[in-house]
């Protein structure tokens, strides 16, 4: 566990002691909308799972001041480089409830067809949304490449990379903040410390005092803030995106906070995670938090929160219905924005899985039976 003590900004009675968030009353409350956003899509999708309409999901509930917070610090010219716990980053920007539900349901309306896993996002707009990698600590590489990339031409623009605790056990962490820092390039590095990866505690994934320490030897600054806080991390991350889009090259950011539920769909967090942790975090949940925060500025009230709760919830329920009563991409697709050139060879087997499905039915379209 890291013994720096992260920046905090919204005291537990909601006072900010002077912080100027900078933000309009409608962007505030716009952060609380997206983070009820967050919590109640999440919410849906466990039901969704439990009842067998999707196949997966990733549980993002106690992360989403990390998520809007740190989302609230770029322009949309920049670049997001996720996580598949970043839900709120992608609603902040004004990504649909529905375009994530395509996504979820796997329907021809998804941006990738139904060719990744649900939670496995990419939009172009109105933020680009860069496809979410399954192989762990990928991506950071990538955002590197990709802020380089920028520098190079000139531009303004700022990648952030965000990725967990046990994301800085992959060699894309190491090769990644060692080359953005070479380079100086405008990237930000976000490390979600949710204290798990999967089932490996903190103590288990690294022997260094935190994670925001291991920027020193890349040779760039390392910050420490607290994830449940959205000012803290809007804060933080506002610095170190302004560094990077001003020459100053990377930073990485540690956000502490806690994953309150299972790392999927998958697995039963309560088998691996000790009761008093999940108490202990949930008095220290981010949305009531912030809450407070907007109750005291004369934003928010008991009316207008359950008022919000309700048009939110029905927006996205409304998606899951219109994602589910959307059809199944159909098999000719699956070649589809793949191959500028499509290959012989995959051509060929390709017609051969068509005319098959043609005589047999298509095993996508259906019940799951296929002709083997
Ligand atoms: C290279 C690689 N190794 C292992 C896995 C299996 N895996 C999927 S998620 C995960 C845990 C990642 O934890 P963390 O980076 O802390 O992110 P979190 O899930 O906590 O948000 C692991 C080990 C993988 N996807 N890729």
């Amino acid at each position: 566990m890291s013994t720096t003590e992260p920046l905090t900004v919204i005291e537990p009675d909601g006072g900010v002691n002077g912080y100027d968030p900078g933000l309009t009353e409608d962007e505030l409350l716009h952060c609380y909308r997206s983070m009820l956003a967050v919590r109640l899509f999440d919410e849906l999708c466990l039901k969704l799972q439990r009842s067998g309409r999707i196949g997966f999901s990733i549980p993002n509930e106690g992360i989403e001041a990390t998520q809007v917070g740190a989302a609230s610090a770029l322009r949309k010219s920049d670049w997001i480089f996720p996580s598949y716990r970043d839900f709120g980053m992608a609603l902040y920007h004004g990504v649909s409830p529905v375009e994530m539900m395509h996504n979820m349901f796997g329907n021809a309306a998804d941006s990738a067809k139904g060719r990744q896993m649900p939670v496995h996002f990419s939009f172009v707009e109105p933020i680009r949304f860069y496809s979410i990698s399954s192989p762990i600590g990928t991506h950071i590489p990538q955002a590197v490449g990709a802020a380089y990339a920028a520098k190079l031409r000139g531009e303004d623009t700022v990648m952030l990379a965000s990725f967990g605790d046990g994301g800085t056990s992959s060699l894309g962490f190491h090769s990644g903040l060692n080359f953005a820092a070479v380079w100086k390039a405008p990237v930000v590095f976000l490390c979600q410390n949710n204290g798990y990866a999967i089932s490996c505690t903190v103590e288990e994934q690294t022997a260094s005092d935190g994670f925001a320490i291991k920027a020193q030897a890349y040779g760039m600054p390392g910050v420490v803030v607290d994830g449940n806080d959205l000012f803290a991390v809007r804060k933080v991350v506002s610095e170190a995106v302004e560094r990077a889009r001003t020459g100053g090259g990377p930073t990485l950011v540690e956000a502490k906070t806690f994953r309150m539920g299972g790392h999927s769909t998958s697995d039963d967090p309560r088998s691996y995670v000790p009761a008093e942790l999940f108490e202990s975090w949930r008095a220290k949940d981010p949305i009531p938090r912030f809450e407070k925060y907007l109750a005291g500025a004369g934003l928010l009230t008991s009316d207008t929160r359950a008022n919000l709760e309700k048009e939110v919830r029905a927006e996205i329920q409304d998606a899951a219905r219109q994602a589910e009563a959307t059809a199944k991409p159909g098999l000719e697709t699956i070649f589809s924005d793949v191959y500028a050139t499509l290959p012989e060879h995959l051509r060929r087997q390709g017609q051969e899985a068509f005319d098959l499905a043609a005589r047999k039915g298509d095993a996508a379209a259906g019940g799951g039976e296929f002709p083997l």
